[in-house]
């Protein structure tokens, strides 16, 4: 900035500061100003890394849960604040996903798809499922082992990057598929519900400690399973 630009620039300033309305600090204060954009924020976690050894190491929580599911939350951020969206229900923007840009489809569900995941999971697990959600599961599935078993093997033909849920639909409960961070509640998945247990099967979620065996990974998903959610997001629904 020469001189000339530098008094131009002085002057410019004093004068929009001699316009600017006063403003009482005090009585606005910061958490006052509006914000243009809602900001989603992670949950916090509610066990620490290494509460889910030895099923899930603890290095592979902590990458997952400060680093990839930050990241998803951050950008869906920026995106929002790029497009000019003001929505702060997730739901409603993964509902109506079609309406969006890929990027918001993308980070928006791995948002959400964590936020749900992490809650799923918890040290020790909680004993096996009870309740109505145990006979939906029996009516669905003919026994709890074979659920399991089912659900195990849709996890295994994840081809990629994708998760695996038990969802409530209109029907009933059924067990599905969804490439990359795309979420049951999305109007673009083929078979849509309300998710009831979800696993992550991308590799970021286990390679630290199974690499290649993602079997493993699975089978050690049902000591961590936290029945308890399941049962209060069933009966959500
Ligand atoms: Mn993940």
């Amino acid at each position: 900035m020469n001189k000339r630009e530098f008094l131009r620039t002085t002057l410019l300033s004093s004068i929009a500061l001699t316009f600017l309305p006063k403003i009482n600090s005090k009585a606005f204060g910061l958490s006052a100003i509006p914000s243009d954009v809602f900001k989603f924020e992670q949950s916090p976690l509610e066990y620490a890394f290494d509460a889910l050894e030895p099923y899930i190491d603890a290095k592979t929580m902590e990458i997952h849960y400060t680093k990839h599911h930050a990241a998803y939350t951050n950008n869906l951020n920026s995106l929002l604040k790029d497009n000019h969206i003001k929505e702060s229900n997730i739901e409603n923007i993964l509902s109506n996903i079609s309406k969006y840009p890929t990027g918001i489809r993308n980070n928006g569900g791995g948002y959400y798809n964590h936020e749900l995941f992490w809650k799923i999971i918890k040290p020790g697990g909680s004993t096996t499922p009870y309740g109505e959600l145990l006979q939906a599961i029996e009516k669905n599935f003919g026994s709890f082992e074979s659920f399991k078993e089912q659900f195990t093997q849709k996890a295994m033909s994840v081809f990629g990057s994708g998760w695996t849920w038990l969802i409530k639909t209109d029907n009933g409960l059924s067990i599905t598929n969804t490439a990359n961070q795309d979420c049951p509640i999305m109007d673009v998945v083929s078979e849509r519900g309300r998710p009831i247990i979800m696993i992550d099967v991308w590799e970021h979620a286990y390679y630290l400690k199974y690499q290649n065996r993602r079997k493993d990974y699975i089978d050690a998903f049902w000591n961590i399973l936290n029945w308890d959610v399941a049962f209060a997001n069933y009966a959500a629904v």
